[in-house]
């Protein structure tokens, strides 16, 4: 295993486990030093207690074995080379001594290794807490409970997989939707309950994607079973579906849809899901590829010449047979809308005929509705499961684990791009906030001499300009789709009315650019610029329901079906009697989710990992120099080494400090009977006999002990190593005095 105080001789080999440990920082050093490790299969790497994770792209199994999961049992963060391992024992510590609520914050662009962080953390906090559940000697039923609670959470990874997650162009296994995944914990530190919350998935994905892309793993998961196709008489075949045709990509070399599906099957039934839910899980599936298929045809006979029908009227037969319900009126659904004239007691009802633009459209918000309905419903039942009302009293405190989409560039932004990079620009702004000026607070607190560094890249205005009040592009965007200035030009003029000017946004107006037309913007985010294309923006921002819809969803037989409508009977009773409204717009609801979440994380005691995509290509083992400069840059990681540097680049608790050095100075070995904070400078004494040296390189705060640079925290461990023979007799011939 590497060790965490190297030799300096071998780290011209290997490269330094923590940044903060460079003598000479600038930003090729922290390159090289990258660099260096990654080629020497060292993918991990710390500032401070922050973890760096350099995606391998390649399985390395030796690096999450038993044996190295065991070797991080109870260790503290520096006394063990990096790993996510260290930062999820280290999260799990601090939750049993402090009681407070952890959270761990997984950042990085798409494909950098958020999800597989995010597993590993899980994999190692199950093991951690039920192990300590061990020692603690608890009753078997706790145990069990703990057991099954992290094994249901886990399991549910699975399925929040196969039907959130999808290839695109950027990663194999890209989530399309942010989780929370909160482990609730009892005093003792067993993991009693759990809760996910999910943020907006890219529903968009069931009917459009880009060429070489994937829909959601699940469906053509579930299409390799054939016991399942022919019991619903679906085709087999993904390219027989329209809405997986058209990207013209089926399968994904290193996924297995068949052996996934297995599982996710196996997960389900964990959870709970009998087998009358599951077949009607793959009816809707079913359904919404079906849905896909439906074409659109004038009808001669109706005085309208722009009304249509449904061309393929079997297509439309299998539909309604498979959501149970009628088939003329999910026809007429698909082919009409209904509209209220008159207002209260004088309100009326007249049918309009959709043309085929409208009815592709309504057609396709079926398709959304219901795949978005399933995915929150499998959600619900998830967190059902893996939530306890029984235990809730005893629920001491969490530890919250968020992986969400990453920022992301395509040749094409949509709405999608937009709300995934404002989430990013939330959680940098977030970082900015909790690390680089938290720290410099901690000096502050603790009394350490301390000059507050603020010269990193501080993104608020780009967060002003999206959701600033009273005018911020989210503003505008809400007003055109409430007030009618609906189209994109419109709302581009409005933009750059307020924004034109504004550092951050560029548009057709304010630059030659020609990537930019006059339906497109561009803002120039934490990560790079992004030109979107607003097109779509206000029509996916609407994201229109039509009730007709609705109502044919709700006159279905299948009770599972009928659950996923239940919402609406409540939206609409709660509407006559005039309860509090949510924003109606999918821009401003997620304003509000991620600014709660935002509180929520503020809340907890952060902890970081900060994943960097060493290549575009998934290559293995390929760093592309010039890709990870560009992510060192935006991720401030420069800004954020030089303040742990400047500062300290370790902080000890005085009792943790005492306990492991404490062999170092005579007067605290084998016994101090002291204050912790006057032990800790009898060490320092004798690891620094000048007191202006050791002035300079250890600082005293009130808990802690802040050591300066790198050598010292070597030399000391040095010292301990060489009293370690030492220690080991007296505590042989200790033993032995008990034979
Ligand atoms: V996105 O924002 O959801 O599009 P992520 O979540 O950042 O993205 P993900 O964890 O899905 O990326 O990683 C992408 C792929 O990189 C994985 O499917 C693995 O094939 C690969 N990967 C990531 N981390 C590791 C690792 N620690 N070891 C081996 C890894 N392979
Ligand atoms: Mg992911």
């Amino acid at each position: 295993m590497e060790p965490i105080t190297p030799s300096f001789n071998n780290i011209k080999n290997v490269g330094l486990p923590d940044f903060c440990f460079l003598e000479h920082l600038d930003e090729n050093e922290i390159m090289n030093n990258i660099s260096t490790r990654f080629h020497k299969d060292h993918i991990y790497t710390y500032i401070g207690e922050q973890v760096v994770s350099v995606n391998p792209f390649s399985k390395k199994e030796h690096l999450y074995s038993d044996q190295t999961l065991k070797s991080y049992h109870n260790m503290y963060m520096y006394e063990v080379p990096p790993h996510i391992y260290s930062l999820a024992q280290d999260t799990y510590k601090k939750l049993l001594l402090t009681k407070e609520n952890q959270c761990i914050i997984i950042t990085g662009e798409s494909g950098s290794g958020k999800t597989e962080a995010s597993k590993i953390l899980m994999e190692y906090i199950t093991k951690a807490s039920i192990n300590n559940k061990i020692n603690e000697k608890a009753n078997s039923a706790t145990l069990d409970r703990s057991e099954i609670i992290m094994k249901l959470i886990m399991d549910s990874n699975v399925i929040l997989e196969a039907f959130g997650n999808a290839k695109t162009l950027k990663n194999d296994n890209s989530s399309r939707f942010g989780k929370f995944i909160e482990i609730e914990f009892d005093e003792k530190g067993a993991p009693i309950s759990g809760k996910i919350q999910q943020f907006l998935l890219e529903k968009s994905r069931v009917h459009t994607r880009a060429i070489g892309e994937r829909s959601f793993h699940i469906f053509y998961q579930f299409l390799t079973s054939k016991e399942i196709t022919s019991k619903f008489q679906l085709s087999d075949d993904p390219s027989y579906y329209r809405y997986l045709k058209d990207s013209m990509c089926f399968n994904v070399s290193n996924i297995n849809d068949g052996r996934e599906f297995k599982l996710v099957g196996q997960a389900l039934q964990s959870l709970g899901w009998t087998q009358e839910d599951l077949d009607s899980m793959y009816r809707i599936l079913g359904a919404v590829l079906l849905i896909g298929n439906l074409e659109f045809c004038n009808d001669q006979e109706k005085a309208n010449v722009d009304a249509v029908n449904v061309k393929n009227p079997s297509i439309l037969k299998k539909i309604a047979a498979l959501l149970d319900c009628n088939e003329d009126q999910l026809e007429k659904s698909l082919i009409s809308r209904s509209l209220t004239l008159g207002v209260s007691k004088r309100k009326s009802s007249i049918r309009v005929l959709l043309n085929t633009n409208q009815a592709m459209e309504t057609r396709d918000a079926l398709a959304k509705v219901l795949y978005d309905r399933l995915f929150n419903t499998i959600i619900e039942k998830i967190n059902k499961a893996i939530s306890s009302d029984i235990d809730r009293k005893n629920i001491e405190s969490m530890i919250g684990i968020l992986d969400i989409y990453g920022f992301e560039v395509f040749e094409n932004n949509s709405f999608e791009q937009f709300i995934i990079n404002y989430s990013n620009e939330k959680l940098q702004q977030l970082f900015i906030n909790l690390v680089l000026r938290q720290d410099q607070e901690e000096y502050i607190k603790e009394g350490v001499e301390w000059k507050f560094m603020d010269n990193y890249f501080d993104n608020t205005p780009i967060i002003d300009l999206i959701e600033g009040q009273p005018v911020g592009l989210l503003k505008l965007l809400e007003e055109a789709c409430l007030i009618g200035q609906n189209t994109p030009e419109l709302l581009i003029q409005k933009m750059n009315q307020f924004f034109g000017k504004h550092n951050h946004f560029e548009s057709y107006e304010t630059t030659n650019n020609l990537s930019i037309t006059n339906q497109s913007f561009t803002l120039k985010h934490y990560a790079g610029s992004v030109t979107y294309n607003l097109e779509q923006f206000i029509y996916k921002n609407k994201d229109p329901l039509y009730q007709d819809l609705i109502n044919t969803m709700q006159s279905s037989k299948n009770n599972f079906l009928l659950s996923l409508f239940q919402l609406d009977f409540l939206k609409a009773s709660n509407q006559q009697t005039g309860a509090k409204k949510i924003p109606t717009t999918m821009a401003s609801q997620f304003k509000v989710a991620i600014n709660d979440l935002i509180g929520k994380l503020n809340s907890c005691q952060p902890h970081y990992i900060r994943c960097i995509k060493p290549n575009d290509e998934k290559r293995p083992g390929h760093f592309d120099y010039e890709r990870v400069k560009h992510q060192i840059r935006y991720l401030n990681m420069l800004e954020t080494v030089r303040v742990k540097k400047a500062g300290y680049c370790n902080r000890q608790h005085y009792t943790r400090f005492l306990a492991r050095y404490k062999m170092i100075a005579p007067a605290t070995w084998p016994f101090w009977n002291g204050t912790v904070k006057d032990g800790a400078m009898e060490i320092a004494k004798v690891l620094i006999p000048s007191p202006i040296d050791r002035q300079a390189e250890c600082q005293f705060g009130k808990k802690k002990i802040f050591i300066k640079s790198a050598k010292t925290l070597f030399h000391l461990e040095e010292l301990r190593s060489k009293q370690m023979p030492k220690v080991c007799i007296i505590i042989q011939r200790h033993w032995r005095g008990y034979q």
